[in-house]
C-alpha cells in the first residue's frame, strides 16, 4: 500500500461515485490534450519494487548491448538497493519541486516485482516496475487509455495503478484499455536482428496483435504524433485512429533510429508551434509540421561512464512541461538549460541522474493527468 495515497481517495474508492447524474455535473478531473498546457495534475511513478527484467528477444532490440550480461545473468532479481535509494531520492525531489509549483502528485502502489508470473502461453521471471506511468497510460481528453504493452515482463504493470484508475473513473473520467494482448510467440520475430535495409528498421514485433506503448505517442491537441517501434506496431495504431475517431489525426514521424522505443527521447513538443528534436535522428520535420520550429537538442552531458541500464543519453530531451514556459530540466543538463533560456524557456532544474539509469527521465516518469486546457489544432 502506498502511503502516499491520501485517505480521502481511498473512501472515494471504496465508494465510488459512479451514478451518471453526478458524473455529468462535476468537471472533469482527467483532462490533458497535450505535453504544454498549465500543468495541475499528475501521476509519477515508484522506483521501490523494481526488478531486472528477465531476458527475451524485446530487450535484445531495445537495451544497450552492454548490459545484455546483466539482464541475461540477473532478470528476476531485485535492483540493486543502492541504485533504488538514489533513485527514489531524485523521484522525492522531483515530487517536491512538483509540489512547490502548485501540481497534484499522485503515485501508483508499490509492488515487489521480483516474483515470476505466467499465462497459458508462458511465463516469466519477473517484472520490471512501476517507475514510468508514461510508457502505459495514454490520456487523451478526458480519457485513460491502458496500453496493450508488449513486453512479458510488464504485463501486469498496469495493476500498480488501479486504484488510482478507479478513483478517477469514480470522478468522472473515461478508462478504457486495449484488447489484452496475447504475447504468445507470434507475436514476436525471433529471428530479430538489428540491421537497416536503407533506411527501414526492422522491428522485434510483428503485426499478430495490437500492441504499443503510450510513450510512443505525443499529444498536440487534434494531432497526435507517433513512431512506429520495437514496442509499438501498425495494429496498435490503427486500433486507436479508429477508437479516437474524427476529432484526431495520427501522424507518424520516421527518425532515424535503429533501436526506437519512446518517442520522447526524440521528438519532445514544447509549446504551440515549437518542437525539441533530437538532431542524431531527424534531417527535417514531417510535412505538416512545416510551420513549426524544430529545436535543436545538444548533446547530453551524462557522463560516458555514467551507467544507464535501459536507454541512450538522449534523455537529456525527455523533458516536462509545466506550461509553455517553464520547463523540469536534469541539473547537470548545463547545455540544454542554456538552450532554453536562449529559446525564451524558463528551465526549472533537478536532480535526476539517478533514476535516469532506470531508462526514463521526467516525461516518462510521469503521465499528465490534468492540464488547464482544451481541444485545439496548433498546426
Ligand atoms: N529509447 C529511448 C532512447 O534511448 C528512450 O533514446
Amino acid at each position: 500500500m502506498n502511503t502516499a495515497i491520501e485517505s480521502d481517495l481511498l473512501e472515494e474508492m471504496i465508494v465510488p461515485n459512479i451514478s451518471t447524474k453526478s458524473v455529468i455535473s462535476k468537471p472533469s478531473i482527467v483532462n490533458s490534450y497535450n505535453e504544454w498546457d498549465p500543468l495541475e495534475e499528475v501521476i509519477v511513478g515508484n522506483i521501490d519494487g523494481a526488478a531486472i527484467p528477465p531476458w527475451h528477444i524485446m530487450l535484445q532490440a531495445t537495451m544497450p548491448l552492454q548490459h545484455t550480461q546483466m539482464y541475461q545473468q540477473q532478470g528476476g532479481q531485485p535492483y540493486p538497493k543502492e541504485l533504488i535509494d538514489a533513485a527514489r531520492k531524485d523521484l522525492d525531489e522531483f515530487v517536491h519541486l512538483l509540489e512547490a509549483e502548485g501540481v497534484t502528485v499522485r503515485r501508483p502502489d508499490i509492488v515487489d516485482y521480483a516474483k515470476p508470473f505466467a499465462t497459458p502461453d508462458w511465463n516469466s521471471q519477473g517484472g520490471l516496475y512501476s517507475a514510468m506511468p508514461r510508457d502505459l497510460l495514454l490520456i487523451i481528453g478526458n480519457e485513460i487509455i491502458e496500453a496493450p504493452m508488449p513486453w512479458r515482463s510488464r504485463y501486469f504493470e498496469i495493476n500498480a495503478y488501479r486504484k488510482l484508475l478507479k478513483h478517477y473513473f469514480s470522478l468522472g473520467a473515461r478508462w478504457t484499455a486495449l484488447p489484452k494482448p496475447q504475447l504468445s510467440d507470434e507475436i514476436y520475430d525471433y529471428t530479430y536482428q538489428e540491421e537497416q535495409v536503407g533506411k527501414a528498421v526492422r522491428y522485434v514485433i510483428t503485426e499478430f496483435e495490437p500492441v504499443f506503448d503510450a510513450a510512443d505517442f505525443v499529444r498536440c491537441g487534434k494531432d497526435i504524433f507517433y513512431q512506429k517501434s520495437n514496442v509499438t506496431n501498425a495494429f496498435g495504431v490503427e486500433w486507436l485512429r479508429r477508437h479516437l475517431g474524427d476529432n484526431y489525426r495520427l501522424h507518424e514521424i520516421k527518425p532515424n533510429d535503429s533501436h526506437p522505443m519512446h518517442i520522447d527521447a526524440t521528438f519532445m513538443p514544447l509549446a504551440p508551434g515549437k518542437v525539441l528534436i533530437n538532431p542524431e535522428r531527424f534531417d527535417k520535420l514531417p510535412e505538416v509540421l512545416k510551420n513549426w520550429e524544430a529545436l535543436k537538442a545538444p548533446a547530453s552531458c551524462i557522463p560516458e561512464n555514467f551507467d544507464l541500464f535501459m536507454s541512450s543519453r538522449w534523455l537529456s530531451m525527455n523533458i516536462l512541461m509545466l506550461d509553455q514556459e517553464r520547463v523540469i530540466v536534469e541539473k547537470g543538463e548545463t547545455a540544454l538549460i542554456k538552450s532554453f533560456k536562449d529559446w525564451g524557456f524558463k528551465p526549472i532544474i533537478c536532480n535526476f541522474r539517478n533514476f535516469n539509469r532506470f531508462g526514463g527521465s521526467f516525461h516518462c516518469a510521469t503521465a499528465d493527468i490534468r492540464r488547464k486546457g482544451s481541444l485545439q489544432s496548433y498546426l
